[in-house]
């Protein structure tokens, strides 16, 4: 059975999955506004992403004996000022969502909760990835230049990423 404060904890962060979710789905919409399809369709299997990791959370709370509890979903920032301006955002915002799945493995090593502690280190690891895809971004766009030629050919290049969801 998983503890009140942890279980808070938890809630938080479902919290900041789903307001990750709602980020890179406006951040989608700039890009397909700006005629950027690749760009756009980069930010919303992201949006899939950042779905499974809440939903792996809540399935984790019920799971301990836990009771999810949704909260409102603050409004996403809508105007951006260039695509490196957006990588920029979202691989500072990766940092911080790092910073708050660590806290989460610091209350749960407080508390001497092992099955938490292996749960979330699977956050620990996805949250390498996380972000170094978006400062992988970061810089080629600092590379190749954020218009033009440079920025069509990321365009292509994110257009082809798929989402596969995570076995385990
Ligand atoms: Fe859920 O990792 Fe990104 O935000």
């Amino acid at each position: 059975m998983i503890t009140k404060n942890l279980q808070d904890a938890f809630n938080e962060q479902i919290n900041k999955e789903l307001y990750s979710e709602y980020l890179y789905l406006s951040m989608a919409t700039w890009f397909d506004a700006e005629n950027l399809p690749g760009f756009a369709s980069f930010f919303k299997i992201q949006v899939q992403e950042e779905r499974f990791h809440a939903m792996k959370i809540y399935d984790f709370v019920n799971e301990r004996g836990g009771r999810v509890i949704l909260e409102k979903i603050n409004k996403p920032q809508i105007n951006f000022k260039s695509a490196l301006a957006i990588f920029e955002m979202a691989y500072k915002h990766e940092q911080f969502i790092s910073k708050s799945i660590n806290e989460l493995m610091d209350v749960s090593i407080e508390e001497n909760d092992h099955a938490t502690k292996s749960f979330l280190n699977w956050f620990i690891d996805e949250q390498v990835e996380e972000e170094a895809s978006m400062d992988a971004i970061v810089g080629k766009l600092k590379m190749l230049g954020g218009n033009g030629h440079g920025l069509l050919m990321i365009d292509n290049e994110l257009g082809t990423r798929v989402f596969t969801p995570p076995t385990n």
